[in-house]
């Protein structure tokens, strides 16, 4: 076995995933190495992961690791690595801000940050995509505070706020340049907000958009057709041949059902979704905002004001963004991007990677 035999671990939801945190220090600086040992930790590949931390889903499969930066703009770099529940595999193809949430939290903990006072603002650049965000918490008598009443859907009760909060996105809104693309047939509207995204009218696919998660992915004819959309997607989107990528992901929109702006039933990219990822929620919000694009006719956004609710399985998420639309040579872009969310820590102390013995015939 490479690596050390037991690591310092924090587990922590943020938002509605969770996942194991790390000091980038305390983990092999070989990223083989630290896939291998991060592999181990989850108890991945095995489907039910009952070998490790892992959850048995994508969104309980997911792991940061965070380091003092070196940027002047940053407080601490966080970079986001997806373990495959059933595949040997870890990828740092995408970011996540759910687990951005515990981020800020976990920096304070660990000693990176100190606290500010009764609110402590922490700047995180996102070594996944070269972003950044700000994101601010309690931190009474220079502890985090996870207690509050902010409610997020698809989590029981109450916790505090984390406000996140992602200035101008770095990379274009709208990666092939049009607000419409055909991909497979279908028409799409590929944007990314932070999370390479594609936008599908769920009745283009025969979906009503308003189905269960389990029932959308015992749909093997839709999972095909998904796929299809996917690798092209991708490939449009400059993501090259994505067949084992988890990007770009794929929201299905329908008319809103309560009072958000539109319905959605969102591919990670083959599990759907229990909610919505946050920098997901980004992207489609930017991509309703945009005139022309696939949203048109099924979201009713708000006549005034940045925010965008976004509604999915298991309730919403309000989102606010500050699109440009563009003009002449100018492309669309995001100014400014804003999110809620809690993090809770759940537990914090020493992770042993020991991997299986192999099983004797
Ligand atoms: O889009 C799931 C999640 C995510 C990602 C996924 C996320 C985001 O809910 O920012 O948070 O899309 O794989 O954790």
């Amino acid at each position: 076995m490479t690596g050390p035999a037991e690591v310092r671990c924090t587990l922590m939801r943020g938002g509605t995933s969770k996942g194991a945190y790390f000091l980038a220090d305390d983990l092999p600086a070989d990223p083989a190495a630290r896939d291998g040992l991060l592999l181990r930790v989850m108890g991945s590949p095995d489907p039910r992961q009952i070998d490790g931390l892992g959850g048995g889903h994508p969104l309980t499969s997911k792991v940061a690791v965070v380091s003092a930066s070196d940027d002047p703009d940053a407080d601490v770099d966080y970079l986001f690595l997806q373990v495959s529940v059933d595949r040997p595999e870890v990828t740092d193809r995408q970011n996540c801000g759910n687990i951005l949430a515990g981020v800020g939290p976990f920096a304070v903990e660990r000693g990176l940050v100190k606290a500010g006072g009764e609110r402590t603002s922490v700047r995180i650049r996102m070594l996944n995509t070269g972003e950044s965000a700000v994101a601010t918490f309690p931190t009474p008598g220079g502890r985090v505070d996870y207690t509050g009443a902010a409610e997020i859907s698809g989590v029981p009760g109450t916790a505090a706020a984390v406000v996140i909060e992602f200035p101008a996105g770095a990379t274009p809104l709208l990666p092939t340049g049009n607000v419409r693309d055909t991909v497979a047939g279908v028409t799409v509207t590929l944007v990314d907000n932070g999370m390479p995204t594609v936008l599908v009218p769920a009745a283009a696919l025969g979906a009503t958009g308003y189905e269960r998660p389990q029932d959308l992915e015992e749909d093997a004819a839709l999972a095909e057709r998904l796929r299809a959309i996917r690798l092209e997607a991708g490939r449009l989107m400059g993501l090259g041949d994505v067949t084992s990528a988890t990007v770009p992901k794929l929201s299905l929109l329908a008319p809103p059902r309560a009072d958000g702006a539109v319905t959605t039933r969102t591919f990670i990219p083959v599990r759907c979704h229990t909610s919505i990822g946050v920098l997901g929620a980004a992207s489609v919000a930017a991509g309703l905002r945009l005139p022309g694009g696939v949203g048109e006719g099924i979201a009713r956004l708000p006549g005034t004001g940045d925010r965008v609710r976004v509604e999915h399985p298991t309730g919403y998420l309000d989102i606010d963004t500050d699109v440009d639309p563009g003009s002449g040579d100018t492309p669309p872009a995001a100014r400014r991007t804003a999110v809620v969310r809690t993090a809770r820590k759940i537990f914090d102390g020493t992770v042993f990677p020991v991997p299986a013995a192999p099983a004797t015939p």
